[in-house]
């Protein structure tokens, strides 16, 4: 169960650590199912030599440990606290992706800010302000990780940059490139925190928060990460009823704040520079999950 301040640490932050949200022998039997998925790709998780590449994405095994790793009780009750009881949904099994990272000279491919979309049309992933289908991201540790082993960097706080960029275009989202030329330049310079913990510790993130995969892994173990799949059927509202805490950080940040002499509303500083976002390794609103 959240406390008061996890929530309002959520609503604040874009995000809440649940320790121990999946016991560690379900952790181990779901690396246990990943790698031999892993094996069919010609990687022996234990030997060094077979580690080819910097990522491989797994497909959500549709076995009884990563199903009941994602729908445990601590998840569901988390679900039930931010998004409400009986406003979001689950698949049988499921359901999601796995992101498995290995030690590599190589830089990882997909390293690049994003916020997790929520709908495809014309062949486009968009995200919209009422995110018609994605209620929460949740990144779920099923190993150990360090500092080293490639954890995913969240940019604290930038849900609260990217409800105000969404809310203009409505019910239609907007597009990947609409979303990246807008985030503003501070939402780089943001605090970051990285997703590091123990098999079965997870970070339930708000769906508009800012983040992405690490570039290099420096450590000497594969890094498993799930990001279980679930549902909202309730679309989030800018106005009216009793906001959940998803709403109330959205709501939250359409706010206007008391102009300053110097930089004006907080929601009208969108203007970043291409050559800051660049450097950043770009943005991209990822259609995983
Ligand atoms: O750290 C990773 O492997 C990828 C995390 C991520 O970007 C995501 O789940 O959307």
């Amino acid at each position: 169960m959240l406390t008061r301040s996890q929530i309002a640490g959520f609503v604040r932050d874009g995000y809440v650590v649940v320790p121990g949200a999946v016991p560690r022998r379900t952790t181990t039997a779901c690396r246990t199912r990943v790698d031999r998925t892993l094996a069919d790709q010609g990687i022996d998780v234990a030997d060094p030599a077979t580690w080819s590449k910097p990522v491989a994405h797994v497909p959500w095994p549709a076995t009884r440990a990563f199903t009941t790793a994602g729908s445990t009780e601590a998840l569901r009750t988390a679900y039930d606290q931010l998004i409400g009881p009986g406003a979001w949904t689950q698949l049988p099994t499921v359901g999601g992706n796995v992101f498995v990272r290995f030690p590599n000279r190589r830089a990882a491919p997909d390293a690049l800010w994003h916020v997790d979309g929520s709908f495809v049309r014309d062949g486009e992933m968009r995200a919209s302000f009422p995110s018609p289908t994605r209620g929460v991201l949740c990144l779920l540790l099923l190993s150990d990780v360090g500092p080293d082993d490639a954890p995913t960097e969240l940019k604290v706080g930038s849900h609260l940059d990217v409800g105000p960029i969404l809310e203009p275009y409505g019910a239609d989202g907007c597009s990947f490139a609409e979303l990246v030329e807008q985030l503003p330049p501070r939402t780089f310079d943001r605090p970051s925190v990285f997703v590091t913990g123990r098999a079965g510790d997870a970070f339930i993130c708000h769906p508009f928060l800012v983040h992405r995969a690490a570039r290099r892994h420096r450590g000497d173990r594969p890094r498993y990460l799930a990001q279980p799949g679930m549902m909202v059927h309730r679309p989030f509202r800018a106005d009216g009823g009793r906001p959940r805490p998803v709403e109330r950080a959205i709501r939250r940040s359409l706010t206007p704040v008391e102009p300053d002499a110097t930089t004006g509303p907080l929601r009208t500083m969108t203007n970043p520079t291409s050559g800051r976002r660049s450097r950043r390794g770009g943005a991209s609103i990822s259609p995983r999950g």
